[in-house]
């Protein structure tokens, strides 16, 4: 559908304008909620993964991208059928782990992840492990995701771990890490399921560990 192409398209350029223009146009025409995330916003947000994965654009045109996929998904995600969110790919539960208060990084992650369809519930920086419990339990996450910019906040990630692990939780839910000084040895020494350098790439360990290619 013509709409749905020109509203990626402006996705890809930042328009935010544009895209509530053609998000509002896309409903008028009777396309469902869904299919306006599914078939416009979420393959607009996957070029600029992939120009971000290529370095061919850098965080502020990742930013601008985001905030125009804002500007469409506040319009429909309220519209959104019970049959319609629970087609979502997962819940995550993302957030900077506790000392550390960096969000940048975390933020696009937590975008990219909305963008692809995963439902985001963003618990914030300085966030402690008992909270990553309990929003874990509340909202059925399928993921956790944890960033942390600091070597010394690092260790916290464990901390995280251990926590869903006595909680009973950590047969359910996968963890995944990232942040500048975190490794793909590090996540293996402390038990995560996956790590991610960068935020496309979150994407796609995300999805690799759900079992969706
Ligand atoms: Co801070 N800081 N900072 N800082 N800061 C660093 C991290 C540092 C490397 C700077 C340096 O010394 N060269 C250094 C850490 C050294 C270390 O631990 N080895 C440092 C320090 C020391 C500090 C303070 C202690 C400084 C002080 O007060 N003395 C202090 C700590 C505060 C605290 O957290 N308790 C501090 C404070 C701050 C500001 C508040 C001023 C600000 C943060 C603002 C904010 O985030 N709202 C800040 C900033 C901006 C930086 C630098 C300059 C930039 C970080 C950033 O946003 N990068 C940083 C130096 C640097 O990295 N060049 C530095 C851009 C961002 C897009 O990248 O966050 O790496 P990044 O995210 C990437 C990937 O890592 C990955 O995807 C993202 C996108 O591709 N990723 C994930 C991130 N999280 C993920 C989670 C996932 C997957 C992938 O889950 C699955």
């Amino acid at each position: 559908m013509m709409v749905l192409q020109e509203m990626a398209d402006a996705l890809v350029v930042g328009n935010a304008n544009r895209v509530k223009e053609l998000t509002e146009k896309a409903l008028a025409e009777g396309i469902t909620p869904g299919n306006i995330i599914k078939e416009g916003l979420i393959p607009g947000m996957a070029v600029i993964g992939e120009r971000f994965k290529k370095n061919e654009i850098y965080v502020p045109e990742v930013l601008i991208a985001a905030r125009a996929m804002q500007a469409g998904l506040s319009i429909v995600k309220p519209l959104l059928s019970e049959a319609e969110a629970a087609a979502r790919l997962g819940t995550v539960c993302i957030g900077t782990v506790r000392g550390d208060l960096h969000d940048i990084g975390k933020n696009l992650v937590a975008m990219m992840l909305e963008g692809a369809g995963f439902e985001v519930i963003d618990l914030g920086v300085d966030v402690p492990p008992e909270k990553f419990v309990e929003a874990v339990r509340e909202h059925e996450a399928t993921h956790v995701a944890l960033s942390a910019l600091l070597t010394t906040t690092m260790i916290t990630m464990k901390e995280t771990i251990e926590a869903l692990s006595n909680a009973g939780l950590r047969g359910s839910v996968k963890v995944m890490v990232g942040g500048a000084p975190v490794t793909q040895s590090f996540a293996d020494d402390i038990g995560a399921d996956g790590y991610a350098p960068d935020s496309s790439t979150a994407v796609d360990v995300a999805k690799q560990l759900i079992g969706v290619a």
